[in-house]
């Protein structure tokens, strides 16, 4: 039987993202939100300092370390006990605070900065590929896909082996479809489904479904953060079919569904 999946909890240091924008720019309230999401049952904390929702204004490398790199800092001396990813595209950022801590990085764009697959090999840290098309300004302009679930897999095959070639160690590499980014409302779902195929890959599946647009579309609640059952159910069906790491918004919530599920499944083995 499979062992739980790793709750990755989200902390956005922006003023803009879609959910929970300007919730955690202050530094203290970030802190308080990480040890939170840790007292919660978080197993990795996820800090992100630009917004990837469809639209969001691209951020200077400046302005995403002046956001971060205090939150790091406060971490660091309060001694945070679970692992700290940054959700950065950027190489410069990924180096500072992999400098400062972090021992993931998230890349929504999978290596797109040629100096990501480099700066990661040498720092020896978890990678998350993430499949995405087109920048958050151009990514759902277009999202037929002739054969979604095969795309998906080659992209992430591909910029796997980019990783292994930088010499990224293939057992710290972390593979995700990309829920939301330029996809159809209703292939969301199929991503979800299609978990055991990513897996096939040979590398652990992260699924970031939270609080996003294709549960709201599904249930009819507009409100981002009203959207907790429904992520809930996203993260119990992706948990189900293998996936490694869930990132979540609602750590409490999904850890105290997730415990009851595995009893459940154990039970029944
Ligand atoms: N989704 C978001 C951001 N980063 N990283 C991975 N690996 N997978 C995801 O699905 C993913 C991600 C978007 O969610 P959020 O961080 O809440 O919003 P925003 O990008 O607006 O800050």
């Amino acid at each position: 039987m499979q062992a739980q999946p790793k709750v990755m909890g989200i902390v956005n240091l922006t003023p803009d993202s879609f959910s929970d924008g300007g919730r955690f720019s202050d530094v203290s309230r970030a802190v308080e939100r990480c040890l939170e999401l840790v007292a919660h049952g978080a197993d990795v904390l996820d800090l992100g300092a630009e917004s990837t929702r469809p639209g969001a204004a691209p951020v200077s490398i400046d302005e995403e370390l002046r956001r971060l790199l205090p939150v790091l800092r406060a971490l660091d001396v309060q001694g945070c006990p679970v692992p700290v990813s940054v959700d950065t595209t950027k190489a410069e950022v990924a180096r500072r605070a992999l400098d400062h801590g972090a021992s993931w990085v998230n890349d929504v764009s999978a290596l797109d900065d040629p100096d990501m697959a480099p700066t990661c090999a040498e720092a020896g840290c978890t990678v998350v590929l993430m499949h995405r098309r087109g920048s958050p300004v151009t990514m759902q302009a277009d999202t037929h896909y002739a054969d979604l679930i095969g795309e998906v897999c080659s992209f992430l095959k591909a910029r796997a082996e980019r990783a292994i070639q930088a010499g990224v160690d293939p057992g710290q590499l972390v593979v995700d479809p990309g829920v939301g980014f330029g996809k159809a409302s209703e292939d969301n779902a199929r991503l979800i489904a299609a978990v055991p195929r990513f897996a096939a890959l040979g590398y652990p599946v992260l699924i970031g479904a939270s609080r996003k647009r294709f549960i709201g579309d599904l249930t009819g609640v507009r409100a981002a953060d009203q959207r907790v059952f429904g992520s809930v159910g996203a993260a119990l069906e992706a948990a189900r079919r293998g996936a490694a790491v869930l990132r979540v918004h609602d750590v409490a919530a999904t850890v105290q569904a997730l415990r009851v599920q595995g009893a459940i499944l154990r039970a029944g083995a």
